[in-house]
């Protein structure tokens, strides 16, 4: 553990506060504008938010993963672009540095990216590559004593406002798998570099996801993470396995929201004389959504605690990921018809989070890349054991 028991409640309670009192009064209006006020980011910065899980010699709060999950919980239960402000540089946009960058990058880069004075982001995913992940086709061709990156890579969260992207490139193009591609730390300010309109999305309003357009730009040896070609795919993999533990944590987090919604709706709306809460089969949907999020609540904790202990955690992150965005899509799909058509209607919290979980089933790896992830370490340790 990085903080002591106190102090984690100290720091828990302050970001219960800060999503109740200040960022759900704010959902509604970063909805309609598609846009998160500019003072929230310096609000985060100021508590931390954004150094949660880098190591405090860099200037971050240092968080264990299972510390990280309390927090991720918390801040689940406000509408989820809040999270993703931050959720770059606590998650992929960082943990590639953290986990495999050399000590000159992790100075370089990690105490900015704590500060939030700088906004990392991830370009994997591209127009021909999203859960194929090793079919990377953005090219790194040596060039004198660098790189020169040509590529599109599609979907980027927060690339509209990023100083530095880790970049996934291929440069070995004989090699098209993942040994072919290796993770770069490219300057958002190099030329040759555009990023796209943003799209228009389901939900999620307020997080900004845009193509980003290399054309012949030229990087130094030393952006390689690590300095070592060939590795980046295994350090994707990595920031990935992570990365899914701490949106498990927003998804119990969001559900728990959901439920509170449902509860204060159905103990003040009445219908044929008794209130909505009086109905068994509200009562059933109730219990159904409470029994699942604290099944997922279980499998995050025990997963943040192997990850702690260093064990392997890609199929239990994957199992969390798996069960806890499935779990939170089947307790909006609840809420929604609990509120019956007032669920329907936008003014309502669960109208808009009912299309915004939408999104934990798709992005950092799909429910079907986390079943064929669970699967083939199954199948694996079956082997190995044989
Ligand atoms: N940690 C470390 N290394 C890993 C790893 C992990 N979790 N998973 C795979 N690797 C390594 C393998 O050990 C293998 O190394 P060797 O070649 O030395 O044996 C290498 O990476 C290739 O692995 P594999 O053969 O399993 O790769 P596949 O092409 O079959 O892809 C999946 C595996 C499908 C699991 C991967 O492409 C994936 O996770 N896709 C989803 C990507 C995603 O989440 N995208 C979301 C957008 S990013 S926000």
């Amino acid at each position: 553990m990085a903080l002591d028991q106190e102090t984690l409640n100290q720091f828990t309670d302050t970001v219960r506060r800060y999503v109740t009192e200040r960022l759900i009064p704010l959902e509604e209006q970063v909805s309609r504008e598609d846009a998160i006020p500019e003072e929230v980011s310096q609000e985060m910065a100021e508590m931390g938010l954004y150094g949660l899980s880098i190591p405090e010699e860099y200037g971050g709060l240092g968080l264990s993963m299972s510390e990280e999950v309390v927090i991720g919980n918390e801040l689940g239960h406000t509408a989820p672009c809040f999270r993703s402000l931050i959720g770059t540089n606590v998650g992929i946009g960082s943990q590639a540095i953290v986990m495999d960058g050399t000590e000159d990058q992790k100075r370089d880069y990690l105490p900015r990216l704590a500060s939030g004075e700088l906004v990392g982001s991830f370009c994997l995913t591209e127009p021909d590559s999203g859960s194929d992940a090793a079919s990377v086709r953005t090219s790194a061709k040596k060039d004198g004593n660098g790189y020169v990156l040509n590529g599109t890579k599609r979907f980027i969260t927060n690339s509209t406002k990023a100083g530095v992207f880790t970049v996934m490139a291929r440069t070995d193009p004989d090699n098209k798998g993942a040994g072919g591609i290796s993770a770069f730390l490219v300057d958002a300010r190099s030329p040759g570099i555009s990023t796209g309109k943003p799209y228009k999305k389901m939900g999620q309003q307020g997080t900004h996801v845009a193509d980003v357009i290399f054309e012949d730009v030229k990087v130094p040896a030393d952006a390689i993470i690590g300095g070592v070609e060939g590795q980046g795919f295994k350090t994707a993999m990595k920031v990935l396995d992570r990365g899914r533990l701490h949106l498990s944590s927003v998804c119990i987090g969001m559900a728990d929201r959901l439920i509170n919604e449902c509860l204060g709706y159905a103990t003040e709306r009445k219908q044929f004389g008794q209130l909505l809460s009086d109905f068994q089969l509200i009562q059933a949907m109730l219990a159904d959504s409470k029994t699942e999020a604290y099944a997922a609540e279980a499998m995050v904790k025990d997963a943040a605690a192997k990850f702690d202990a260093g064990e392997n955690t890609a199929m239990v992150a994957a199992c969390a990921k798996y069960y806890a965005s499935e779990m939170v899509g089947r307790v909006a799909d609840r809420a929604v018809q609990i509120h019956g058509g007032a669920g329907y209607i936008n003014e309502y919290a669960v109208e808009r989070f009912y299309r915004d979980v939408r999104l934990f089933r798709i992005y950092e790896g799909t429910s079907q890349i986390q079943q064929i992830v669970i699967a083939r370490n199954m199948l694996r340790a079956h082997a190995a054991s044989r």
